[in-house]
């Protein structure tokens, strides 16, 4: 190839325009701004057929968040949001990347736009392949590049040199076959987006509850005292979290937020199922917000822990849950032991609030009974992410809020089907018995060795000791740290593999050949013998149910994602006891398998048709926590931030906008946030702006600095925001160059993606 593709994104500026920050959520302004995405991208007689039929009970799962559906009620505007409806829209979209496209651009030119731009471009319609030393795809036959991946695969040294990666939107169905291919070619290398997302969820909440999920369901909203929203951002995120917050709100509960952004969607909301309500004030939903400092909240927690058994200290019973604590728990005289470690003081300035203000929150925990914890990536992607999550359990157990009607533990996922990915098996360390049961069913030996995450299998591939890099959907380039690292480590394998359904910069920073396999999307019809297929995915609350597209697909050339694994199969392993071209010609087949193997899919077939599906057993919800490893739920012993930020230094969280999916970016607004028109910006405060002598919209350039590395990225817009002292936000994956590789989460290792510490120059 003349010249290495560009891994980054240009640093070219777009024309920023800010405005007032909106002070509600939602109301008329998302539907315009949802209707106007759907018209823009599939014109309006689609785009209607498409709308109605999101997250209803016939239609198909929303390609956006992993936010449940109601289980009874569902009316026709209430179950899409204005990011749903983008998100279909991207997908839905009439702009094809067809053969001709890839003959008129070479990867190299289109290395140069945007990640915007490339998205665009639209839906791949053609399997393509990137030969050795090509500038350009060219078409090639499935069976072609099924040979080809077949044979590169086999002339590894090991199956470990292969990585298999997922993104989260894979339905339950291919998910199980592609983890059954991966196992029968002989490694559990099986890296997924869940390692930079939930990971330190999954390790907190298994090693404390006993199960790696949450504990509540949509109805439990309903009989809540209080719900506390830590590290999250539903407004953009989960819009339709907000309705859910907002009965809670009806039933007479409180809300607390807890995040270094007064992010709009929390504060005021306008329901969009409502239409008599979009004009007016709108609905407050937060009653108290805590202003916390990036990285502060194990300092806030340890505060309001110290507080609840100061109090209990002088009024026994008045605090803690003594039968729950008694019965069900282990580990609280160590705790209380440890909190003793600490001083207010000495906490209090992590946190940036005033003592005030945690003690008005320790009230509201203290007085209420019923108690629902949510979060989500403010509290997963930190060095000490794991002890934040132990640490919201700590006050859980103490109050004895779990396992009951209005209480537990809710991680909100993100992708649509990220949790029933786990499920199905997509997992590096999966567990002995899940591989007891493959082997006895498909009569083959599992590897037993645990595989590569996401970091390990970037390390890998860098290193040159794996050399096949195969995605399941997703943007690895785009989505994973280090962007500039990683490149390298793609660009070391020998062939790099992607199944995807839109083009992406993974395509085109690739192994030394390249296959992209186009696959049919969640709103398309998928066909197999002739016979319509469904699939199915587990929400966020473990509810596992139908989806169907209703579209034709964009390309006749497409194939479902478990075709496509069961082609690789096929095409790879030599000596397979499993019929995969039968298992695909029928995916109540496929299910049936799943039943025979997964605890929970019993008669899985006959309840997968069940209106609205069906909810996975779950130890924690019934208070059950024999899991464990003591048999009971465990409390914890957590650290605080170890960070410490020199007097130049800030800290920098990298978010998402309003106008992105991840790494799939459908606008060039942060409407909630009063920034329209660009993605190359700095939130800071504008004190910290005056220290550094900077105005509104000075071009910056950021270094982030990790042991005694360096990490650049040029051209960013400095934006005044309400945001705490020496920290600030970028926009995610612009940002990712600056996030070192290394500097992960203790035990989950999941990418410090909100602690970035950097210095900030102007130019
Ligand atoms: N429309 C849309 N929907 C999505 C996605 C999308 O990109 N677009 N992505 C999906 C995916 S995969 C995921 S994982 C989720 C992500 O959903 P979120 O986790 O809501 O997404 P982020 O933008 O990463 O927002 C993190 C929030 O945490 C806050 N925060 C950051 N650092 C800290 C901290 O140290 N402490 C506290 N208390 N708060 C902090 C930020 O200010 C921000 O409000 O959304 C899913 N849904
Ligand atoms: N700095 C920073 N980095 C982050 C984060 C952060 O907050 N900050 N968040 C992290 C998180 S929470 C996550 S989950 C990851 C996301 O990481 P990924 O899941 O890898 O990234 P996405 O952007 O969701 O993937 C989008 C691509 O998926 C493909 N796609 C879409 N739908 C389908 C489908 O139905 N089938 C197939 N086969 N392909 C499809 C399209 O080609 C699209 O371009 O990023 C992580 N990276
Ligand atoms: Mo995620």
């Amino acid at each position: 190839m003349s010249k290495t593709p560009n891994e980054k994104p240009p640093e070219k500026l777009t024309g920023i325009r800010l405005t007032e920050v909106p002070k509600t959520a939602v109301g008329v302004k998302a539907i315009v701004s949802a209707v106007t995405h759907v018209k823009n991208e599939v014109g309006v007689a689609k785009g209607i057929q498409l709308l109605s039929k999101i997250n209803q009970i016939d239609g198909f799962d929303c390609p956006g968040c992993a936010w449940p559906d109601p289980d009874e009620k569902r009316a026709f505007l209430a179950e899409y949001c204005e990011n749903g409806a983008k998100a279909i829209a991207e997908e839905a979209t009439k702009n094809k990347v067809s053969p001709i496209f890839f003959a008129t651009n070479s990867v190299q030119e289109l290395s140069k736009l945007s990640d915007y731009e490339i998205g665009k471009s639209g839906r791949i319609t053609h399997p393509m392949y990137l030969s050795e030393g090509k500038d350009n795809y060219e078409k090639i036959s499935w069976e072609n590049a099924f040979k080809i991946i077949g044979e590169e695969l086999n002339s590894l040294d090991s199956p470990d040199e292969a990585i298999f990666y997922t993104s989260g939107r894979t339905s339950n169905e291919a998910a199980f076959l592609y983890q059954l291919f991966v196992r029968q070619f002989g490694t559990n290398n099986l890296p997924d987006c869940s390692n930079m997302c939930h990971e330190s969820s999954g390790a907190a909440l298994s090693e404390t509850l006993g199960i790696g999920k949450g504990s509540v369901t949509l109805e439990d909203f309903n009989h809540a005292d209080l719900v506390i929203v830590i590290g999250q951002n539903p407004g953009t995120n989960h819009p339709r979290m907000l309705t859910a917050l907002s009965d809670a709100k009806k039933q007479g509960g409180k809300i607390i937020t807890i995040n270094p952004l007064p992010e709009v969607g929390l504060m005021n909301y306008k329901a969009p199922q409502n239409p008599l309500k979009w004009i007016g004030s709108g609905q407050q939903l937060t009653d108290l917000f805590l202003q916390v400092k990036i990285n502060g909240d194990v300092a806030l927690l340890k505060i309001i822990l110290k507080l609840m058994k100061e109090k209990e200290d002088d009024e026994p019973n008045s605090v803690f849950n003594h039968k729950f604590i008694k019965e069900k728990t282990a580990g609280i005289d160590a705790l209380l032991k440890d909190l003793d470690l600490y001083s207010i003081e000495e906490l209090l300035p992590q946190t940036g609030l005033k003592l005030s203000e945690i003690k008005e929150t320790t009230e509201l925990i203290i007085n209420n009974e019923n108690i629902i914890i949510c979060w989500a990536m403010g509290l997963t992607q930190h060095k000490n992410a794991v002890d934040n999550i132990r640490e919201l359990v700590n006050i859980l157990l103490l109050k004895g809020s779990i396992g009951k009607k209005g209480a537990g533990t809710c991680p909100v996922r993100g992708h649509s089907n990220v949790q029933g990915d786990r499920t199905m098996g997509i997992w590096e360390r999966p567990k002995a018995s899940f591989l007891d049961s493959l082997e006895k069913e498909f009569k083959f030996k599992a590897p037993r060795k645990h595989g590569f995450d996401v970091v390990e299998a970037i390390d890998a591939m860098y290193k040159k000791k794996a050399k096949v890099f195969f995605g399941m959907g997703g943007n690895f380039i785009s989505a994973t740290p280090d962007t500039s690292f990683t490149a390298k480590a793609l660009r070391n394998c020998n062939l790099t593999v992607h199944v995807s359904t839109k083009l992406n910069r993974s395509h085109l920073i690739t192994g030394k050949s390249a296959i992209i396999l186009p696959c049919l999307g969640r709103t398309e019809k998928d066909f197999q013998e002739n016979k319509e297929q469904f699939v199915s995915v587990e929400n966020s609350m473990g509810v596992v149910h139908q989806s169907k597209g209703t579209l034709k697909p964009c390309s006749k050339e497409l194939l479902s994602e478990p075709a496509i694994v069961a082609g690789v199969a096929n095409a790879t392993l030599k000596k397979s006891t499993t019929n995969w071209s039968k298992l695909i010609s029928n995916y109540d087949l496929i299910r049936t398998k799943i039943e025979a193997t997964i605890p929970g899919f019993e008669n899985y077939n006959e309840r997968i048709r069940i209106k609205g599906g069906f909810y996975l057993p779950n130890n924690a919800r019934k208070s059950d926590f024999t899991p464990t490893k003591t048999g009971k739920a465990n409390f914890s012993i957590n650290k605080p931030s170890e960070i410490e930020l020199d007097k130049h230094q800030f800290m920098m969280m990298t978010i998402r906008t309003h106008d992105q999916y991840n790494t799939t970016i459908y606008g060039l607004d942060d409407r909630y946030r009063g920034v329209l028109n660009e993605r190359r910006i700095i939130f800071m405060n504008e004190n910290d702006m005056k220290l550094l002598h900077l105005k509104k919209l000075d071009v910056v350039d950021i270094t982030s600095h990790f042991k005694n590395e360096k990490r650049e990225a040029k051209g960013f817009l400095a934006v005044p925001y309400n945001i705490p002292k020496q920290c600030t936000a970028t926009y995610f994956p612009e940002a990712n160059v600056l996030v070192p590789l290394k500097s992960k989460a203790d035990i989950s290792n999941t990418p410090a993606s909100k602690t970035v510490i950097i210095t900030i120059k102007k130019r």
